[in-house]
């Protein structure tokens, strides 16, 4: 029988590839997605002639419980969340509202409407924030360091709570930065790759950044969906650290980015006080030997692929060669 799957945060970067790759599958997917003045389609676009569109919001409850009412899912991937760490100081309630309690209201939603549905959440390594750990595994102490990573801790333990209160094959995958060409524009991998193409073509001279020093496990979102995928595919439910087991700080990528295109990073980056943050997360590196172990998992794209492939497809982007990716 096929398969039935809805994905909240479709219109973003995980929910584009998640939705591609469950397709593939030979799912039916049903995509949660807000009201909005304009459209915010651009990533799905070319797929959404093969994906039923259902209008709900994490904030509403009642919603919710009418989505898995009217389209039974047998799958529920919780993807949407204020993802982006800068904005969670900025409105740290309405962070705690859609990132914490919204996942309080989908595990409640499931619960009342049918509680066999099989359900992943995405957790993050911003809950590990300042490391007491290196490498951070599943079984490291959380410390987090941004109302965001606050807000996903709590949406990571209220998913355990929900699976040992109610026995909901309820998942977390404590997935650690991975990106795109269809990352969003504010993230700093993205905002290299785009602004290094601009460079690149005449239609910027500098790229102002904040903290150089920060190190990241990056990897490809394109290989992280799979992981969430397997989850929800084993008999019980669990946590997964899904990472690449490698370290870079801002500093290489940017050294490869202009690299990609012929120029020195030397010439064009600027540090900007603007872009620092109140606290900070210096560094994250995760270990990913349990997902390997259990779910046959493995990230398939190497860092300089990673930041080859975002470059160029800025370019492409910028050249009107692209579309779907701002
Ligand atoms: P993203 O591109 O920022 O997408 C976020 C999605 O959430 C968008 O579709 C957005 O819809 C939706 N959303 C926001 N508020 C909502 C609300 N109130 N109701 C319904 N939908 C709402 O994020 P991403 O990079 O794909 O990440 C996917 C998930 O993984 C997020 O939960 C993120 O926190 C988590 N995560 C990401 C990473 C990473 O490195 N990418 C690592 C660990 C965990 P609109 O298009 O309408 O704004
Ligand atoms: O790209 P970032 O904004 O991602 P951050 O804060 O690590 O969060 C991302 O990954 C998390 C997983 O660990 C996700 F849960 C979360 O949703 C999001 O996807 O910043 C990465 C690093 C930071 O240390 C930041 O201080 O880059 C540093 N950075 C330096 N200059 C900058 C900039 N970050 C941004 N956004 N913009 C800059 O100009």
């Amino acid at each position: 029988m096929t398969k039935r799957a809805l994905i909240t945060g479709i219109t973003g970067q995980d929910g584009s590839y998640l939705a591609e790759f469950l397709l593939d599958q030979g799912y039916e997917i049903f995509g949660m997605v807000r009201r909005s003045s304009t459209v915010t389609f651009e990533r799905i676009a070319h797929l959404q002639d093969r994906i039923t569109m259902v209008y709900a919001d994490l904030l509403d409850q009642a919603s919710m419980i009418e989505v898995l009412r009217t389209y039974e899912p047998d799958e529920v991937y919780n993807l949407a969340a204020q993802s982006f760490v800068p904005t969670s100081f900025q409105q740290p309630v309405l962070t705690g509202e859609v990132t914490a309690l919204g996942v309080t209201r989908i595990l409640d939603a499931i619960r009342l409407v049918n509680p066999a549905i099989r359900f992943y959440q995405a957790s993050s390594s911003e809950m590990f924030g300042k490391v007491v750990e290196v490498p951070q595994k599943e079984s490291t102490p959380f410390y987090p360091r941004s109302p965001y990573g606050v807000a996903k801790l709590y949406g990571h333990w209220i998913t355990i709570n929900y699976r040992e209160s109610y026995d909901l094959h309820a998942s977390s995958g404590i997935l650690f930065n991975h990106e795109s060409p269809r990352r969003g524009l504010e993230f700093v991998t993205r905002k290299i790759s785009y602004n290094v193409a601009r460079i690149k073509l005449g239609q910027a001279k500098e790229l102002r950044l904040g903290n150089l020093e920060a190190q990241r496990d990056w990897g490809f979102a394109g290989d992280y969906v799979k992981a969430m995928w397997a989850m929800l595919q084993q008999d019980q439910p669990d946590d997964y650290v899904v990472s690449t087991g490698e370290t870079h700080s801002v500093r290489e990528f940017c050294e490869i980015a202009f690299d990609q295109v012929g120029l020195d990073w030397n010439d064009f980056v600027v540090v900007d006080e603007a872009f620092f943050r109140p606290a900070e997360v210096d560094l994250l590196i995760g270990d990913p030997a349990k997902a390997q172990d259990a779910l046959g998992w493995k990230a398939e794209t190497s860092f300089d692929q990673l930041v080859r492939m975002m470059v160029d497809a800025d370019l492409d982007y910028l050249q009107g060669k692209l579309k779907g990716i701002s």
